[in-house]
């Protein structure tokens, strides 16, 4: 069954360059948004970034820069991170744009309306970096006596008028929807954390700000900006045309799934359920958490210089080897550490080995011993029929894990196919069989380019760039290539490109060699 799907990421802070991190969740996105497609879903997917705060006003100060200037150079760089990085979004949201501006503010009327929204003064411990408040309980002081909030990150004491929002009357509502929606915070790790965090009682947010300017003005109030998480939030509806419920896109309301990384899962579960609530608007399905990249041991931060621009990463290994290796190295939602060194083992093992030797093997016997034209199916032996009945339900095992945003469990499912593949080819020695028995090899040949076929398809999502190539040497056409397509065999005889290497073994240059 077809259906639509609506994923997004999280819409990312202009006061810094793109890194690795943020390049981690959308290609997780894009892969979630590509399988979709794969299925044959209308799919929406959404990225964007965050312009406004106090923070970014700060950063845009210090680059001496007006902050819209600051900030149309930035959000044009983390677009051209995302392009880099081959993610297929289908709109780019800036909060600056006057389409998010009127939605955030139609936003906050439903939830005044709702009488949710009150006046009052904030008095309490702020971290500007995290532009979070944090209660009491959860600042610890440093040696130095520099007061922090759980993330590391400084905070000080801040008093200001402001609006609330009655965050306080959802604890019980918010609990009953975890409870009802077992689904709704991902994984499952994540989850336990949110629910006994609201189980701990919720405090009234504060909601606006009048110490700074560089916000989407309150409505009715223009001494009072919003406080830039309520206007963040609702860029998920307002990219789908919000307030307008006749904009085409409103029918991809409520969102299937929003990524997030761990350290935004709180803002994601419990504030952005709240102020739909308060809105009368529906919730989305699931907010999933993925974990945190060190890089070789470290945290990545400007101080130590570690931090890395993903694009870097490309010009050396290329696209796919990179993305692939992100989802690869570490179950997703979990923590990992980005090393050199086992990026590129796993690209000479996995890539240039397991899958590019197979396919390479594959497609040069045909070339070689065929002509080049693709073999009709054969007689199937039980190691035809065992391996083929692996590619079979391929597509539906990573429906599953893919469902469960299990997409490293989705990938590993792929891989042992490819393992069957590799173990097939050695056992059945096609290349030998050239002398003794020739039909024989092209029904083996045959077996392992379909078999290939289903790899390459499932894999698309993944390393979309190779897998192309990949099913253009195959034969495969480009209307050929869903999962619909897979039930239907390819014609025995087409003549098929001359295969060329798809994943080239990374080699480190010497000492002193120019990389
Ligand atoms: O939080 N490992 O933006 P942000 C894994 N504007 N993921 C990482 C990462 C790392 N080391 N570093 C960053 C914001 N990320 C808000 C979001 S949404 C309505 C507003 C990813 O620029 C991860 O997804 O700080 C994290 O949640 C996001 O980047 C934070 O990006």
């Amino acid at each position: 069954m077809t259906g639509r799907f609506y994923v997004t990421t999280p819409i990312y802070y202009v006061n810094g360059a793109p890194h690795i991190g943020h390049a981690y969740t959308s290609i997780a996105a894009d892969i979630v948004a590509r399988f979709h497609r794969l299925c044959g879903d209308e799919v929406f997917f959404l990225t964007g970034t965050d312009e406004h705060g106090q923070k970014v006003e700060q950063a845009a100060q210090a680059a001496g820069e007006a902050p819209q200037t600051f900030t149309d150079r930035i959000s044009a760089d983390f677009r051209n991170m995302a392009d880099a990085m081959n993610v297929s979004y289908d709109d780019f949201i800036r909060t600056t744009e006057p389409r998010h501006i009127v939605g955030a503010q139609a936003v906050w009327e439903k939830v005044a309306a709702n009488g949710d929204i009150y006046l009052g003064a904030y008095e309490g411990w702020y971290a500007l970096r995290d532009e979070a408040f944090y209660n009491e309980d959860e600042i610890t002081t440093r040696p130095d006596g520099t007061k922090v909030a759980p993330t590391g990150a400084p905070v000080e004491w801040m008093r200001e008028p402001s609006y609330f929002f009655k965050l306080s009357a959802y604890e019980d509502r918010l609990l009953e929807l975890y409870e009802k929606h077992p689904d709704f915070i991902g994984p499952a790790s994540r989850r336990n954390e949110i629910v006994s965090f609201v189980k701990q009682g919720l405090r009234d947010l504060s909601v606006s700000r009048t110490s700074f300017k560089w916000g989407v003005p309150v409505p009715g109030d223009a001494d009072h900006v919003m406080y830039v998480w309520f206007d963040a939030l609702t860029n998920y509806l307002t990219a789908l045309g919000y307030p307008d419920a006749d904009a085409p896109r409103m029918k991809f309301w409520p969102a299937n799934l929003h990524l997030v990384g761990k350290d935004i899962a709180r803002f994601h579960t419990v504030y952005w359920p709240a102020f739909l609530m308060a809105a009368g608007i529906e919730l989305p399905d699931m907010v999933f958490s993925n974990g945190w990249w060190t890089v070789e041991g470290e945290k990545m931060s400007k101080s130590l210089g570690n931090v890395i621009d993903p694009r870097d990463l490309v010009k050396e290994f290329g696209v796919d080897p990179v993305r692939f290796f992100l989802m690869r190295e570490v179950p997703f939602g979990g923590d990992s550490d980005l090393s050199r060194r086992s990026l590129i083992n796993r690209l000479n093992v996995e890539l240039a080995n397991d899958l590019g030797n197979l396919g390479q093997r594959t497609l040069s016997l045909i070339a070689r011993n065929c002509g080049g034209i693709l073999p009709a199916q054969g007689k199937h032996t039980e190691a035809d029929a065992h391996l083929l009945g692996q590619a079979a339900v391929l597509p539906d095992v990573m429906k599953a894990q893919i469902a469960r945003v299990a997409l490293t469990d989705a990938l590993e499912e792929a891989w042992k196919l490819i393992r069957a593949c590799n173990a097939y080819i050695d056992h059945q020695a096609p290349w030998a069989l050239k002398k003794t028995d020739p039909e024989r090899m092209a029904d083996v040949l045959r077996v392992l380019a379909d078999a290939l076929r289903s790899i390459a398809t499932v894999l698309q999502p993944y390393i979309p760039e190779s897998m192309d190539k990949m099913l253009t040497q195959l034969g495969v056409e480009p209307g050929e290539r869903d999962f619909d397509a897979l039930e239907m065999p390819l014609p025995a005889g087409r003549q098929l490109p001359k295969p060329e290497g798809i994943f080239p073994r990374y080699v480190e240059p010497e000492v002193g060699e120019a990389k």
